[in-house]
C-alpha cells in the first residue's frame, strides 16, 4: 500500500499513527497517510523557523523568484503525477484537474514570481516642523513563520494559491492539507526540493483539525500567521485558536452565492455558465452558485433549460475523458448534501430533476456519488435556501423588478461571490455595485485573474488574497524615516 508522508525539514517523515485516504469514486483505500503528532508538528515549525534565518533568508528576491519559476517548471514536468494524485483523492474528472487544478498549482507560482519582483514600495517626502524634509519609505519583510491549512475540494489549486505568495515574500510555511485530500500536497515537496529550495522553507504535516494537526498548527506559538480556506464555522475555531497569540490570519470561507438572469440575457450563453457554475466540480467549489434568480418573463424557459442540462451531465469514472461529474468527496459529505435533499422537500420545494442517488451496477455504486439537483418553489426564509450545501444543487426564484433580485441576493450571512447575466452592460455595472460580496462576476463565473482581490465578506472570509493584496497580508512593512 503506497504512503503518504509529512514533509519536515527536506525530509519525508513518518508519524507514529496512520489514517486511510479514500478514493471517493468507489470507497477504495489508495493510501496510508502518516498523522503527525504534537511532537510532528513542533519538529515542523521549528525547521520552519531555522529555515527563516537560514539560505532561504540570503536569497535576493531575484532568486527567491528564480526559485519559484523552477517550481512551476517542476509542477508541469510531473503534470502525469499530480493530475492522477488530485484525481485518485477527489474523485473530479481527469479532465477537470488537467485543465484547471494543476494548470493554476503552476500559474501560482509564475504570477506570484512576477509580482514580487516587480512589487512597489510606498514612499512619501515628509515636511519638518522646522522646515525641512524628511523621506519616509516602508520596507517588505516577511511575517515569519506561515500556518497553511486547505480544504478538499480544490487541494492543489488552494494550496499553492497561498503557499506561492508566503514563499514570494520570504515567508517559511507549514501545511496543513486537508485529511480527505492528502497527495498533492507531498507531491509538492518533491517539485520543492528539485527546485533547490532550501530544507525547512516548506513543510507538509498531515492530520486532522480539532485535536489534531490542524490544531496543533494554529495555537503554536512558534507560528506567526495562519491563512486558512474552509468552512466558516472552522474559521470560527480557528480564530478562538489563535487569539491568544494574536497572529494575523486570512479567510476564505464559505458561500452561499447567487445568480441573477435577466430577461434580456443571452439564453444559451447564460443557461450554460449558470449551469457550470452550479455543477462544477459536483457543486464542490466555494464559489458555485446555490441560489438562481431569474426574471419572470423566462422564468419556466429557464428552469426547463437547467433541468436539460444537470439531465444530460454525465456522472461517471473520473478517469473518463467524457465524465462530467465525479463523486462527492466522503460519505459523510454526501449525507449531508442528501440531507438537505429532504430539507428541502420537507420544507415544500417542487423538485424539477435529481434528488437522489445515481445507480452504476458497477463498482462506482461505492462511491459517493449524488445526482444533480433542481428545485423550485421555496420560500426565501427556507433553510435549504440559506444554507450552504456544498453539492450539485440549485434552486431557482422568480423576481420582477431589479430590486426585487438585488434584494433577494443579498438577503444571506455569506458574502462570496455573485453573478449577474444581461445584454445591458449598464444594467450589470449597476447591479455588481448593489452586490454585498467580494466578487462579482458579469455574463461570466470563476473567469480569474490573479491579481485581483479575492475573498468575502460576512461570513465568507477576513481579508483579501490576490495579487498585491497577497503580498500584503504575506509581509510586514517597516517604514523606514530619514530626516535630510
Ligand atoms: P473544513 O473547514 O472542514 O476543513 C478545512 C481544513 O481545516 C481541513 O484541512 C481541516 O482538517 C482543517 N480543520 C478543521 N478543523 C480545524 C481546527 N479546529 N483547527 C485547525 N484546522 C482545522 O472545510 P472543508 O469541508 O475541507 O471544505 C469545504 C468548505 O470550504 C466549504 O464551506 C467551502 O465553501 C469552503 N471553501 C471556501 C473557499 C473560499 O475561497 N472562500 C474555497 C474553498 C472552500
Ligand atoms: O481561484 C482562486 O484563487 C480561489 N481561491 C478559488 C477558490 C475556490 C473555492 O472553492
Amino acid at each position: 500500500m503506497k504512503s503518504i508522508l509529512n514533509y519536515i525539514d527536506g525530509q519525508f517523515v513518518r508519524g507514529k499513527r496512520e489514517f486511510p485516504d479514500i478514493n471517493p469514486a468507489d470507497g477504495s483505500v489508495i493510501a496510508e497517510v502518516s498523522e503527525a503528532d504534537q511532537f510532528l508538528v513542533d519538529e515542523a515549525v521549528n525547521s520552519a523557523r531555522k529555515a527563516l534565518r537560514g539560505p532561504w533568508w540570503r536569497l535576493s528576491v531575484r532568486e527567491r523568484a528564480q526559485r519559484l519559476y523552477r517550481v512551476a517548471d517542476e509542477i508541469e514536468a510531473r503534470f502525469d503525477c499530480f493530475v492522477a494524485a488530485e484525481v485518485a483523492d477527489t474523485g473530479k474528472p481527469i479532465a477537470l484537474a488537467s485543465r484547471l487544478d494543476v494548470p493554476r498549482a503552476a500559474a501560482n507560482f509564475r504570477v506570484f514570481a512576477d509580482l514580487i519582483k516587480s512589487a512597489a514600495i510606498e514612499s512619501f517626502q515628509t515636511e519638518t516642523p522646522d522646515g525641512k524634509s524628511a523621506l519616509n519609505y516602508a520596507i517588505r519583510k516577511p511575517l515569519g513563520v506561515v500556518g497553511v491549512i486547505v480544504p478538499w475540494n480544490l487541494p492543489l489549486l488552494l494550496l499553492t494559491w497561498k503557499v506561492a505568495p508566503a514563499l514570494a515574500c520570504g515567508n517559511t510555511v507549514v501545511v496543513k492539507p486537508s485529511e480527505e485530500t492528502p497527495g498533492t500536497a507531498t507531491l509538492l515537496a518533491e517539485a520543492i526540493k528539485a527546485a533547490d529550495i532550501p530544507g525547512g522553507v516548506y513543510n507538509v504535516v498531515h492530520g486532522f483539525g480539532p485535536s489534531s494537526a490542524g490544531e496543533f498548527l494554529t495555537r503554536h506559538p512558534d507560528v506567526n500567521a495562519v491563512t486558512f480556506t474552509g468552512e466558516s464555522q472552522t474559521g470560527a475555531n480557528i480564530m478562538r485558536a489563535v487569539a491568544p497569540t494574536l497572529k494575523p490570519v486570512s479567510f476564505e470561507l464559505g458561500g452561499k452565492n447567487a445568480a441573477i438572469v435577466f430577461a434580456d440575457c443571452d439564453f444559451e450563453e447564460t443557461v450554460s455558465g449558470v449551469a457550470e457554475s452550479v455543477f462544477l466540480n459536483t457543486g464542490q467549489v466555494c464559489l458555485c452558485t446555490e441560489r438562481l434568480y431569474i426574471e419572470r418573463p423566462i422564468f419556466d424557459r429557464f428552469v426547463e433549460a437547467v433541468k436539460q442540462n444537470a439531465e444530460t451531465l454525465k456522472l461517471g469514472s473520473p478517469l473518463e475523458r467524457t465524465t462530467d461529474l465525479g463523486p462527492l468527496i466522503s460519505q459523510s459529505h454526501r449525507e449531508k448534501v442528501l440531507s438537505y435533499y429532504k430539507l428541502a422537500r420537507d420544507e415544500g420545494a417542487t423538485l424539477v430533476t435529481g434528488g437522489g442517488v445515481p445507480r452504476f451496477d458497477n463498482p462506482l455504486d461505492q462511491g459517493f456519488y449524488i445526482q444533480p439537483t433542481v428545485y423550485v418553489g421555496l420560500p426565501e426564509t427556507a433553510r435549504s435556501v440559506k444554507e450552504e450545501i456544498f453539492g450539485p444543487v440549485c434552486h431557482l426564484t422568480p423576481f420582477d423588478s431589479e430590486d426585487e433580485a438585488i434584494a433577494m441576493a443579498n438577503d444571506t450571512k455569506y458574502g462570496l461571490a455573485a453573478s449577474i447575466w444581461t445584454s445591458n452592460l449598464k444594467r450589470g455595472h449597476r447591479v455588481a455595485q448593489e452586490m454585498n460580496v467580494g466578487i462579482t462576476w458579469v455574463n461570466c463565473w470563476f473567469l480569474r485573474d490573479l491579481r485581483t482581490p479575492f475573498g468575502g465578506v460576512g461570513l465568507s472570509g477576513i481579508g483579501r488574497e490576490g495579487g498585491k493584496h497577497s503580498l500584503d497580508f504575506y509581509s510586514e512593512l517597516n517604514n523606514v524615516c530619514i530626516r535630510l
